[in-house]
């Protein structure tokens, strides 16, 4: 039984996970100036949600490429990523906040 256990356990686990990831999927939070995480990797034809959790308004913009424009504070932009690539996009209000978008 004692070897059991773990794998008991990796599988409750498995199943919460599961069951978060509608949620968390895709999604870039910004949160104490900083994008998060920092570089996102998803399919191409993906939605990715750009959620805002900080107090005042932040952009995600990658020049030539997609522009949120100011996303509010508690807002949530969403970006359906339908070119392949790597792209930095940085907040134009804050150009020390930078992330990255893969799409594969
Ligand atoms: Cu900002």
């Amino acid at each position: 039984m004692r070897l059991a256990s773990p794998f008991v356990a990796a599988v409750a686990f498995a199943g919460a996970a599961a069951l978060a990831a509608p949620a968390a999927k895709d999604t870039v939070v910004m949160d104490g100036v900083a994008y998060q995480p920092a570089t996102i990797t998803v399919k191409r034809g993906a939605t990715v949600s750009f959620v805002n959790k900080d107090p005042y308004p932040h952009t995600v913009t990658s020049a030539g490429n997609f522009d949120s424009k100011e996303i509010a504070a508690g807002k949530t932009w969403k970006y359906t990523a339908k070119k392949a690539g790597r792209f930095d996009y940085i907040c134009t209000l804050h150009p020390n906040m930078k992330g990255t978008l893969v799409v594969e």
